[in-house]
């Protein structure tokens, strides 16, 4: 009877663990996006935003390198959120130094509701070892 309530128990925590392991899949995206070295941004990085898209699938910095990120608006009003990052909005014309020390892909979107299509404004950061 132990037995039982033993693997029981050892079977919740293991779902538990690997429920927590999955659970910052926001900035895991399957499969990895492969970045060729003249993607990645260095120095700055311009996203530009209009109604309703960005005009990057994705974008690519360096981890541990500072970027100076400026979202350009040239339709409607925008800015960007990267998920799992402390940038939750950068708005339009206004560049902003970013930092990202843990390489992976993040997912972005738009942060300002801005219309019929903000929720599809979405797009990737990728940030290379
Ligand atoms: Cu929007």
């Amino acid at each position: 009877m132990r037995k039982w309530l033993l693997l029981a128990l050892a079977v919740a925590m293991m779902s538990i663990l690997i429920a927590c392991g999955s659970n910052n899949g926001n900035s895991k995206v399957e499969p990895p996006i492969e970045v060729s070295e003249d993607e990645i941004a260095s120095g700055t990085l311009e996203i530009v935003a209009s109604n309703w898209e960005f005009d990057k699938e994705y974008y690519a910095i360096r981890a541990g390198e500072t970027v100076e990120l400026t979202v350009n608006s040239i339709d409607g009003v925008h800015g960007i959120e990267i998920f799992d990052t402390e940038y939750n909005n950068i708005v339009n014309n206004k560049p902003t130094q970013i930092t990202i020390t843990e390489p992976g892909t993040y997912n972005i979107r738009c942060s300002i509701p801005c219309g019929q299509g903000h929720r599809t404004m979405v797009s990737k950061l990728v940030v290379v070892a």
